[in-house]
């Protein structure tokens, strides 16, 4: 058999985002942002970013706008720095592998460890025996979408790493039951200032594509005066920016703002402390408003070119499925054997 039992093969990066809605300033600072520094400083891995609509439709969804928020997704990827020559950009559903590893591997999960997750928790709300089989598995199918590449490499935001770690007890599962080594420890890559971005509205909770307040986030396709009057009414408090990091500490708002400044600006939040310290928000909301727009403009003048031309994003598209397929199906057909299915 042509199993490579331990996995020796260069680095793999794997990560992706949902279509549920156009993506905001958290996913490009707590991800998208820190793929394309991988990209641009390590040549030697090997790389694939999914638009995961699988993972869409454990919620409620358009199905008329499924598509667009794919390419939409897609485009906000290349817009974002994402080039499609060093790493492949795929839609999820295009490679069926992914289902049928989540099949195999659910039957090495336990449901116990599926009920502590936080992000099933707070998206069932109360009437979790209500809420779909989908979501409730939808860290397996997060599992899948990781190990069908034997992914070494995930960047996610914080709160990805619960998951992350329910795929590296899945993969070392598989390993001891079937007494090989062949998932490799999916590392998750959870890098720069601002690893979970809050809503502008309320800073003790995360900035989400599905929080019904348009004014909770900033989206890669907000204009420049959309992304002025977000930040000018953010949540802060009345207290001028404190002259030390520690001082943010129970100002949920005021943090925020500050960890998003230093992200856009490539800074720590105590450079950011040191020049600012002392002035209003009356000063600093202009300045980040001002930043924020210098760095997001560019991304999204791009990313309405792209939309422009569906065909281009879909032949991008069409050539990173077929690559994911490739190695998807290898492993896949690795793991039919390991696991003693017939043929
Ligand atoms: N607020 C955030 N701060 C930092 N990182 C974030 N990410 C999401 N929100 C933040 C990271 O973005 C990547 C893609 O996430 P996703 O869209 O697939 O799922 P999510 O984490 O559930 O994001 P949303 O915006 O909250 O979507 P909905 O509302 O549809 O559930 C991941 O790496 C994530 O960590």
């Amino acid at each position: 058999m042509d199993n490579e039992q331990t996995y020796q093969g260069p680095q793999r990066v794997f990560s992706g985002v949902q279509p549920t809605g156009a993506l905001h300033l958290g996913n490009y600072l707590g991800a998208l942002k820190n793929w394309v520094d991988m990209q641009n400083n390590d040549p030697g891995a090997e790389r694939l970013y999914g638009v995961v609509d699988l993972h869409a439709i454990t919620a409620g969804y358009e199905p008329e706008q499924l598509a667009r928020a794919t390419r939409e997704i897609a485009a906000a990827y290349i817009a974002g720095g994402i080039d499609p020559a060093r790493s492949a950009i795929f839609v999820q559903s295009a490679v069926s592998a992914h289902s049928e590893l989540m099949w195999l591997l659910s039957s090495m999960t336990q449901m116990g460890k599926l009920e502590r997750m936080t992000q099933f928790k707070d998206k069932a709300g109360k009437n979790a025996e209500r809420a779909g089989l989908g979501l409730f598995a939808y860290p397996v199918l997060m599992a899948a979408d990781i190990l069908i590449y034997r992914a070494t490499h995930v960047p996610v935001g914080e709160d990805q790493k619960q998951h992350l770690e329910l795929s590296r007890d899945i993969a070392a599962t598989f390993n001891a039951r079937y007494g090989v080594e062949f998932f490799p420890q999916p590392e998750p890559v959870i890098m720069g200032e601002a690893t979970r971005v809050m809503s502008l509205q309320d800073g003790t909770k995360k900035m989400s594509k599905s929080d019904p307040s348009e004014k909770s986030r900033i989206n890669l396709i907000d204009d420049a005066d959309t992304i002025v009057k977000k930040i000018k009414k953010a949540q802060t408090d009345p207290d001028a920016l404190p002259d030390s990091v520690e001082g943010l500490a129970g100002r949920a708002g005021a943090d925020n703002l500050v960890t998003i400044y230093a992200a856009l600006a490539e800074k720590t939040k105590a450079e950011v402390i040191a020049e600012y310290a002392g002035q209003g928000w009356g000063v600093f909301k202009p300045a980040l408003a001002d930043l924020a727009v210098e760095k997001l403009a560019p991304m999204t003048a791009r990313m309405s070119e792209l939309m422009a031309d569906p065909a281009q994003i879909d032949a991008i598209l069409s050539a990173g499925n077929e690559k994911a397929n490739a190695l998807a199906e290898k492993t896949v057909r690795e793991v039919r054997e390991i696991m003693g299915f017939w043929g």
